[in-house]
């Protein structure tokens, strides 16, 4: 399991209200205690904006997150803890503040070629190949191809002196001690068809750059650990993340959601058989990385409107399921917030230590809006409370560390009767049956085996298993 860390909102280790390196180097033990094997660190490189995915130096650290003793440090004491830390690295884009931008207004080589200038009142034309919205942006009266917006200009990849530089950033981060990296929106390095004059991706020129990217990191550091964000269909995903060896499952993470929210065990089926099942039936040569929500996401619990036992059922499905699982900060505490394009700020919040969200290590660089103070999503309020969201999700946590088998098992079956989802796997310590209580009501097991309760209750009434609304338990069939 890897934990999604946004270091402004984690701790804080210099009394500035900004989350830093010293202050998650504090809270290491707080990770590796939730069983966490990794963390993946969002963009931590020089940034005007909060997200630090528009990059001012690529070379520099965030000044307001510490220096590079700072991360050696951090790095150092996540090593210590068995934790590998890979860096979110933005490569497709800089900030418009970054010296090579400003210096490719000039018109100074390199870097005017490193930018994509508009050759054509035709391409003005060009929309976003999702949703439509315009991809030039004007700078000093010069049109700039820039998908995400006017605050992060798209490098051109067409030239090879950027590829060579690009690699001395990769060699930089690895030298520095980083295991590996997630690869920031990897199917838009080439994304934009200079003869149509339109937004196409171009998967096979992208592929190319990410093979010579990944086997230079492997040359150096042959364990390199690399997760792609292809934020796409699962034909899409399948065809990069061979080559990373780790890919995010974004198809299971939305229809996972959406059948749980409805309560919609039909629709739960059918999500497993398509996004996890079928990975293994076409026998795919990589990792599904699966997760629930990340940062560009409405948070668990908002998605689930609010219903935590909803929520708690969604994350023992996903970490009862093969791949390696990502987990954003904040969710073991059912922090709240909803994703918007325009204010995509909700779902960053401060991570509550205290319960009046004041003391050493709390961050406040913004409001809390979503989760208030006293509203008891702290730790200081669940930590240690019997019954508690926190404690309740660092169970389902504990069950899959305890069970690492579960990370390499297959899906032989997937079945359902009325609101309970049975999933067979196979893996290292044989066969197991998952159950998984979709409905409100109580659910009888249809078995004379003993299964164990995973997350919420189960019991044995005149001989026979029954499990309560919401609840999943698993049932190991063979020895090891
Ligand atoms: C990454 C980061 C994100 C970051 C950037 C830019 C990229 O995680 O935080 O923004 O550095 C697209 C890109 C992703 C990008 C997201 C935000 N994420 O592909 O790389 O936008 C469709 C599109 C996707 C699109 C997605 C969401 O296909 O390409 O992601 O919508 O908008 C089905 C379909 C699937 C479809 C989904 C959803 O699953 O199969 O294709 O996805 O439904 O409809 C950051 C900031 C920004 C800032 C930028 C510079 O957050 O505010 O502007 O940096």
């Amino acid at each position: 399991m890897f934990y999604e860390l946004y270091l402004r909102s984690f701790c804080d280790g210099n009394g500035d209200g900004i989350g830093d390196l010293k202050g998650a180097e504090k809270k290491l033990d707080y990770i590796a205690e939730l069983g966490m094997e990794g963390i993946w660190l969002l963009p931590i490189m020089q940034s005007p904006a909060y997200h630090g995915y528009s990059v001012t130096d690529f070379f520099a650290i965030n000044p307001i997150y510490g220096d590079l003793k700072d991360l050696r440090n951090f790095l150092y004491g996540a090593h210590k803890r068995d934790l590998k830390v890979i860096l979110d690295l933005p490569l497709n884009h800089t900030s418009p503040s970054h010296e090579w931008f400003l210096k490719a207004l000039d018109g100074e080589k390199p870097y005017c070629d490193w930018y994509l200038f508009l050759q054509s009142e035709e391409w003005l034309k060009a929309r976003r190949h999702w949703d439509n919205q315009q991809v030039w942006s004007n700078y000093s009266g010069r049109w700039v191809y820039a998908l995400f917006g006017p605050g992060s200009p798209d490098l051109n990849f067409e030239s090879p002196s950027l590829w060579q530089q690009i690699k001395e950033v990769l060699t930089f981060w690895l030298s520095v001690g980083f295991d590996g990296f997630r690869f920031d929106a990897a199917k838009h390095i080439f994304d934009f068809s200079i003869e149509k004059g339109i937004c196409e991706y171009q998967h096979s020129r992208n592929i190319a750059f990410w093979k010579e990217m990944t086997s230079h990191c492997r040359a150096i550091s042959p364990d390199c650990l690399f997760v792609s964000e292809v934020w796409d269909d699962a034909r899409i995903v399948d065809m990069y993340s061979s080559i990373f060896g780790i890919g995010f499952n974004f198809p299971l993470a939305e229809d996972l959601k959406l059948a749980i929210a409805s309560r919609n065990a039909e629709s739960l089926v059918k999500a497993l058989k398509t996004d996890m099942q079928r990975f293994f039936r076409s026998k795919r040569s990589y990792e599904s990385g699966t997760f629930l929500t990340n940062h560009d996401m409405t948070r668990l619990v908002s998605s689930m409107n609010g219903d935590r036992d909803l929520a708690l059922l969604a994350l023992t499905v996903l970490l009862t399921l093969p791949g390696l699982p990502f987990l954003y900060y904040g969710e073991e505490l059912g922090m709240e917030g909803v994703y918007d394009e325009y204010f995509n700020e909700e779902q960053l919040e401060p991570f509550l230590w205290y319960e009046n969200g004041y003391g050493p290590g709390q961050t406040e660089w913004k409001a809390l809006g979503k989760n208030r103070p006293h509203g008891g999503v702290s730790i200081q309020a669940q930590s240690g409370i019997a019954g508690s969201y926190f404690e309740r999700f660092k169970n389902i946590l504990r069950f899959r560390r305890d069970n690492p088998w579960l990370r390499f098992t297959t899906i032989k079956s997937i079945s359902r009767k009325k609101d309970l989802v049975m999933i067979n796997l196979h893996g290292s310590k044989g066969n197991a049956i998952l159950y998984h209580n979709t409905g409100n009501s109580r659910a009888t097991l249809d078995t004379t085996g003993t299964p164990v309760v995973i997350n919420g209750r189960l019991e044995k009434q005149r001989g026979r298993w029954s499990m309560a609304g919401l609840s999943s338990a698993i049932e190991v069939l063979d020895g090891e």
